[in-house]
């Protein structure tokens, strides 16, 4: 830190004054933060405790306060609710401040990261007047770890969590994890992969919920809750019995003793998190039930307590083959749940991709955002980089999210964006939010790729503000983790920003998707989906490609927006370049809007795509001696694999159009 800024940051902070109507564990965590960031930042240990009477002082406070009185007045604290706060400075000349103030605990332990964050970005704390509260009640982060310590789709070393079928006995991980959590705002997590495997995961069985309960008490300290995903089939499995038929009494039995037992040990347990009828999963469709019935059943079991059922729209016939165009796996989850808008309880939430298919690196927003009216949503996005490099290639993914978050679905006019929808704004529901598959593991720098910690920090701030710019979380994340030297600051950002097009470029065109290798789907696999049954298709031959998905002509996918936004899609005219093919099948002739052939935006964005990466590795090389050797080397042979990997894509995708089409390059480049 600069020392002139050091030592104005150490004037202020030489003690925290903290004021509460009682003592909380929430508020000691915050204090504790304060002491242990502004230490190691100006290398100067703040003095906790005392008054706020002698000289300039950081004044912690949760609720009301005397001293508070004339700084943030009574009205203004009640108006942030449970997790919002004020940053303030007051004070008579000579003796000012600055105000940390929550109306809760948990508001003020945000507050404290926040002002820290103030540091680490290097603001002036002469006149603060800062009022924040979270867009999203719940913002949540959904761990598809395993017990036997693999992390399902995680790119970063193993689980935190598990070991050999059991809840690690070394915590410490955990509990730095549950603080980085708080850092940015995030307030609850699954702990278990939502394929929960039948013969490994009983974490709601007797025998291990008090090494559950453990783990909730790390989590519960910074104001994060617990949830575990379960199997629709637990009846069966734990319960010795022969259904899990959710109107059964025997099984609502079952799942009231089970939620009974599970709060028995976690009095502030969150709920449960289920994935059913989807890949292989049981679910009530095996009873004749819809999803209504069996989300309301776990529902009635957790309502006693306040738990709250998270009930994910990911539902579709894996093993559908529908190359006869009448059924379409983007239309799975609208149709599914549509229907049944209104009729789940009231504290069941359902949990909606990002788009209709799966986490490709462009989709539409999922229709059901704006389509369900009567029932809680939250929003599903992923972290970890499934089909976006696997954290061996740089895709910073706040952009793609931004798009997402302020897609308009016009479902009451102009202004009804994915983030309204979500938070529950757009139609008054009461619960509400978003929800993101982790990118962490048990590596060191806890992403794999350090630069992917990005992703997490920021999901963290948009979900938390969604109006914040992909550029603004960019420079913040850049800031805190590398210092504020202008050169580094800014080449760092602008890898960032660029990543996600630049991966766009040389992976899957024109929001096609899928031509990854199956299984992994790491890498080019042009074909790999094509001929498999599980719904993911390109349609490309000699004349064209695209997945006509129109009213019109195709698999009436569009009709599932709201006009219009249907109509946008619809006609090839107006729909959007990047989405083409996802919703339209043309000639590799037809004309884009940028002017270009399809083919030829092909081939270009292919070449550019592999070239940008040679130029992250130049830039990143312009690093050197500026940041620390570790992470300049660790970064840099992860930039040199892309390198490599964005040229086979290049080739390969390149090769396969170039064989389809018969149409040569308009530039007469070399294509393998
Ligand atoms: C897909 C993953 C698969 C997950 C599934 C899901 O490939 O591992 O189980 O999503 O979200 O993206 O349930």
């Amino acid at each position: 830190m600069d020392p002139e800024i050091a030592e104005k940051y150490a004037s202020w902070c030489r003690s925290i004054v903290v004021e509460a109507s009682a003592p909380s564990p929430l508020l000691a965590k915050a204090c504790e933060e304060l002491v242990g960031g502004i230490g190691s930042m100006l290398g100067r240990m703040p003095l906790a405790g005392g008054t706020a009477d002698h000289g300039r002082c950081v004044l912690l406070c949760a609720g009301n306060s005397s001293k508070l009185h004339g700084v943030v007045e009574a009205a203004e604290l009640e108006a942030l609710g449970e997790e919002g706060y004020v940053l303030r400075t007051a004070g008579e000349p000579g003796r000012p401040f600055v105000a940390i103030a929550g109306h809760t605990d948990r508001g003020a332990l945000y507050g404290a990261f926040h002002f820290l964050r103030l540091l680490q970005t290097g603001q002036n704390l002469n006149e603060l007047n800062i009022i924040e509260k979270p867009a999203a009640k719940l913002r949540m982060i959904n761990h598809w770890d395993n017990m036997d310590g693999s992390v399902e789709r995680g790119y970063a070393g193993r689980s935190i969590f598990y070991r050999d079928g059991k809840i690690v006995t070394d915590r410490k991980r955990i509990h730095d994890y549950a603080r980085m959590m708080a850092a940015v705002g995030l307030n609850a997590i699954a702990i278990n992969n939502v394929n929960v495997h039948e013969t490994e995961t009983n974490l709601i069985t007797s025998e291990l919920l008090p090494s559950v309960a453990a783990v909730a008490d790390i989590f519960r300290a910074y104001g994060v809750r617990l949830y575990l995903s379960v199997n629709f089939a637990s009846p069966i499995q734990y319960g010795g019995l022969t259904t899990a038929d959710p109107l059964d009494p025997e099984v609502r039995r079952f799942w009231a003793e089970r939620a009974a037992d599970v709060y028995r040990h976690i009095p502030d347990f969150g709920g449960f998190l289920v994935k059913a009828d989807s890949e292989f999963r049981p679910g009530p469709f095996t009873y004749g039930r819809d999803h209504a019935d069996g989300a309301n059943m776990l529902a009635e079991a957790l309502r006693p307590y306040g738990g709250i059922v998270v009930w994910r729209c990911f539902v579709y016939d894996c093993l559908q083959d529908w190359r006869d165009r009448k059924t379409d796996r983007a239309r799975a989850a609208f149709d599914h749940f549509r229907p049944l808008d209104g009729k789940f309880a009231d504290n069941v939430i359902l949990q909606i991709k990002n788009g209709p298919m799966d986490f490709q690196v462009r989709e539409p927003a999922s229709p059901l955002f704006g389509g369900l009216r009567h029932t809680n949503q939250v929003l599903e996005l992923q972290i970890t980089q499934e089909y976006t490099g696997q954290q061996k290639h740089l895709c910073f993914l706040i952009p793609q999210w931004k798009e997402i978050l302020d897609f308009d679905t016009y479902a009451r006019g102009e202004g009804s964006t994915v983030s309204k929808a979500a938070t529950g704004e757009l139609f008054g529901r009461p619960l509400g939010g978003i929800a993101a598959v982790s990118n962490i593991g048990d590596d060191a720098n806890w992403t794999g790729h350090l630069l992917a910690q990005a992703n997490y920090y920021g999901y963290g701030r948009l979900v938390w503000r969604p109006e914040l710019t992909a550029e603004q979380i960019a420079d913040e994340w850049t800031r805190i983790t590398f210092g504020h030297d202008p050169a580094v600051v800014s080449t760092i950002r602008r890898m960032l920003l660029d990543s996600w097009t630049i991966y766009e470029n040389y992976t899957s065109p024109l929001g096609v998707g899928w031509m990854v290798n199956p299984g992994h789907h790491y890498g080019p696999n042009v074909d790999g989906y094509e001929y498999s049954k599980w719904g993911t298709y390109h349609y490309a031959d000699c004349h064209g490609i695209g997945v006509d998905r129109t009213v019109k002509s195709g698999t009436g996918y569009t009709g599932q927006y709201h006009d219009k936004v249907a109509s946008r899609f619809e006609s090839i005219e107006s729909c959007p370049d990047e989405l083409l093919l996802f919703f339209h099948h043309v000639p590799y002739t037809h004309v884009l809007k940028s002017g270009k052939t399809v083919i030829q935006h092909i081939y270009d964005t292919h070449f550019e795509g592999a070239e940008q990466v040679d130029k992250l590795v130049d830039v990143w090389r312009g690093l050197e001696g500026r940041i620390d050797g570790d992470r300049y080397a660790s970064v840099l042979s992860r930039l040199q694999e892309q390198s490599k990997h964005a040229k086979e894509w290049r080739d390969v995708i390149n090769s396969y159009f170039l064989r389809k089409s018969g149409i040569a390059d308009e530039q007469g480049r070399t294509i393998y």
